[in-house]
C-alpha cells in the first residue's frame, strides 16, 4: 500500500481564468463563486478533497492584478499572494490561447521560483486541439513548471488528470481535516458569498465592486427538518444603487433572493429562509481599515 500524502495547493492567476471554477470542479460543490465579472473571488477559500490515499488541501485566490486603482486591489494582491507563499504546491492557472502581459508579471511576481503545475484552462474554447499542445509546450520551456496540464474546469475535461499530477507531488503527510470536511468556511460566510455571487452575475457592470453583502444573522430552528434562517444586507454606497439592486417593483432583489436561496439548499442540504435587505453606507470603501471590519483581507 502506497504511503499517504496530504498538503496545500495554491490556485493562483490574474483575474477571470477560471480558478474559482476549477476549486468547484475539483470539490464538486460550490464553494467559491464564480461570475464573467473580474475579482469576483475576495477572499482565501478552502476547497477540500480527500482521497483514499490523499488530501488534497485547495485555497482559492483573488485573481492577481498588476494595477491598482483602489485599496481594495492591493488587498486582493496581497491575499492571492499569501496564498501562493502559504501553498505546498502552486497551480497557475492561465486561459488556454488568451495569455497577456499580466499572465507575464504575475509569473514574475508571484509565481516564479515555486513548484509550480501550470494550469491551461478553457481548453473547450479553443476549435484546434494542436493549438493547445503548442501553448504548453511554449509555456512548459518558458516556466519551466513541474506539469502543464490542459483542462476544461467548466466541462470537467482532464480535472482527474490534473488531481492525479497533484497528488503525486504532495509530502507524505497524514490528513489534517475529516473525509466529510469540504472547507474550512462556516455557512454563514457561504451563504454571504452566494448573495453576492447573483449580485454579480445579475447586476453586473451597474454596480460598483465596493457593493458587498452582509449576513446580519444566521440560524437553524427546527429538529426533524431544521430550517436555517438568514438575514442578509447588501450594502452599497449610494441610494441610486440601492435602487438598482431593488429593480423594477422589488423584481432584482427577489430574484437575486430566490437563485441565493436555491444555491444554498444545495450547498447545505436543507431548508433556507433568505431574509434580504438594502443599506446605503457611503465611502466605506476607500478605507482599509472599514474593509477589514467587513471581513476582507482574510
Ligand atoms: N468556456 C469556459 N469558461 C470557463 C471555464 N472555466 C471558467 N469559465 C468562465 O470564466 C469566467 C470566470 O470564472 P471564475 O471561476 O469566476 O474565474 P476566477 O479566475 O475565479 O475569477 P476571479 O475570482 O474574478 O479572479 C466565468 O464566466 C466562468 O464560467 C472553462 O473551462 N471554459
Ligand atoms: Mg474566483
Amino acid at each position: 500500500m502506497s504511503e499517504h500524502r496530504c498538503g496545500t495547493l495554491a490556485i493562483v492567476g490574474r483575474p477571470n481564468v477560471g480558478k474559482s471554477t476549477l476549486l468547484n470542479a475539483i470539490v464538486g460543490q460550490k464553494l467559491s463563486i464564480t461570475s464573467p465579472r473580474p475579482q469576483t473571488t475576495r477572499h482565501r477559500v478552502l476547497g477540500i478533497r480527500t482521497e483514499a490515499q490523499a488530501q488534497l488541501i485547495f485555497i482559492d485566490s483573488p485573481g492577481w492584478q498588476r494595477e491598482h486603482r483602489a485599496p481594495i486591489h492591493r488587498i486582493l494582491n496581497r491575499t492571492a499572494e499569501q496564498v501562493a507563499d502559504e501553498a505546498d504546491l502552486v497551480l497557475w492557472v492561465v486561459e488556454a490561447g488568451g495569455m497577456n502581459a499580466e499572465d507575464e508579471s504575475f509569473f514574475a511576481r508571484v509565481a516564479r521560483d515555486r513548484p509550480l503545475i501550470l494550469v491551461i484552462n478553457k481548453v473547450d474554447r479553443v476549435q484546434r486541439k494542436e493549438r493547445v499542445f503548442e501553448q504548453a509546450r511554449t509555456l512548459a520551456e518558458r516556466y519551466r513548471p513541474v506539469a502543464v496540464v490542459p483542462v476544461s474546469a467548466q466541462r470537467m475535461t482532464q480535472v482527474a488528470a490534473l488531481l492525479g499530477e497533484c497528488v503525486a507531488r504532495l509530502p507524505i503527510a497524514p490528513a489534517r481535516f475529516q473525509p466529510d470536511e469540504l472547507t474550512d468556511r462556516p455557512e454563514r460566510f457561504l451563504a454571504g458569498e452566494l448573495v453576492r455571487e447573483k449580485l454579480f452575475r445579475l447586476l453586473g457592470d451597474e454596480l460598483p465592486y465596493e457593493t458587498t453583502v452582509l449576513v446580519e444573522s444566521f440560524e437553524e430552528v427546527g429538529q426533524a427538518t431544521p430550517l436555517r434562517r438568514i438575514e442578509a444586507s447588501i450594502v452599497v454606497q449610494r441610494d441610486a444603487q440601492r435602487a438598482i439592486v431593488l429593480g423594477h417593483a422589488g423584481q432584482s432583489i427577489r430574484r437575486i433572493g430566490s437563485e441565493a436561496r436555491r444555491d444554498m439548499e444545495r450547498l447545505f442540504g436543507g431548508r433556507v429562509y433568505l431574509g434580504l435587505h438594502v443599506k446605503v453606507r457611503s465611502d466605506w470603501a476607500a478605507h482599509e481599515q472599514a474593509l477589514r471590519t467587513y471581513g476582507y483581507g482574510g
